[in-house]
């Protein structure tokens, strides 16, 4: 009974420490199951770059990256917004003349970029002029200028309008860029001729000069004659030979006021009357380009160089 008895007793606690084990597995396998679902969730819904240290790093670096392509774009982009800036800085302070370059600093006589349209004038464009800033007070755009002959001067009316030649050497600026230089500006002209026999440069001054439009044959308006080792042939009162107020012509396009035609006659254009008592477009270095400039220069032969200089005041 006793060993019944005990053995029932001892079977009782058994079954009952058992249960309390398997109470204890059952709920360890719950708890252990829930633990599993829920780092099984909080696992799955992590992207799998953040897992290990290595992605953790790289994932820093990709960030670091970008960071720096922002900060260079940012770079970049001010960078462009700055040279914009100075681009239209450079536009709106584009040299109108040698005057202006003058007065920009620049005191070396010499070939030199200007801009004498507006920029929203359909004829807008730069041109290569030979400025001379040493002569009386410097500053001076160059209209026309004769150093050595290579260029021919017996040119049609496109040619004198849209100009020929290089600044280098011998060149006519073109007479739409002579009316857009004078336009609007009081101007004053500076000839000068120089001799063949290597003697001083002849030269005179005008303080008014203007050149209209094509629609007037960009004719010719120049007065009050100043200082000057050469006589005064263009404004002069001798209403035949004055080149004031006279049209221009070429040998195609006859506007001067002999019966004939003056720069056909003469190989050259210029502001013709019935003709000249001064002409700087003849034939270089020739008997036939008579009266450059009456009386002081009857030949070609005796003229080395010319220029027609212009500034404004
Ligand atoms: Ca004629």
């Amino acid at each position: 009974m006793f060993y019944l008895g005990s053995s029932v007793k001892d079977n009782k606690t058994t079954k009952k420490s058992c249960k309390t084990t398997m109470d204890k597995l059952a709920l360890s396998m719950v708890f252990r199951i829930i633990c599993f679902l829920i780092l099984y969730g909080d696992i799955s819904s992590q992207p799998l770059y953040e897992n290990s240290r290595e992605d953790r790093i790289t994932a820093k670096e990709t960030e670091f990256y970008y960071q720096n392509v922002y900060e260079r774009e940012n770079f970049l982009e001010n960078q462009e917004n700055s040279w914009k800036k100075k681009l239209d800085l450079c536009r709106e302070t584009l040299p109108f003349d040698c005057k202006e370059l003058y007065m920009n600093g620049i005191r070396k006589s010499g070939v030199y970029t200007i801009y004498p349209w507006e920029k929203t004038d359909p004829d807008y464009r730069p041109i290569k002029v030979y400025c001379d800033m040493e002569s009386e007070g410097g500053g001076w755009t160059a209209i026309q200028r004769r150093v050595n002959g290579e260029e021919t001067f017996t040119r049609n009316w496109t040619e004198y309008k849209l100009g020929f030649g290089t600044p280098y050497g011998d060149y006519w600026i073109g007479n739409e860029a002579i009316h857009q230089l004078t336009t609007g500006r009081n101007s004053s002209l500076y000839v000068t001729i120089t001799p063949m026999d290597g003697g001083v440069v002849s030269f005179k001054m005008y303080h008014q000069f203007y050149v209209f439009g094509e629609d007037q044959n960009y004719t010719l308006q120049v007065a009050n004659p100043g200082s000057g080792s050469l006589d005064d042939r263009l404004v002069w009162n001798d209403a035949d030979f004055k080149t004031t107020g006279m049209q221009f012509s070429t040998f195609d396009v006859d506007n001067d006021k002999y019966i004939h035609n003056c720069a056909a006659a003469h190989l050259g254009g210029w502001w013709f009357n019935r003709c000249h008592s001064a002409f700087l477009n003849g034939l270089w270095h020739s008997g036939d380009w008579r009266s450059a400039w009456y009386s002081q220069y009857l030949s070609g032969r005796e003229v080395n160089g010319t220029s027609m200089l212009i500034k404004s005041h």
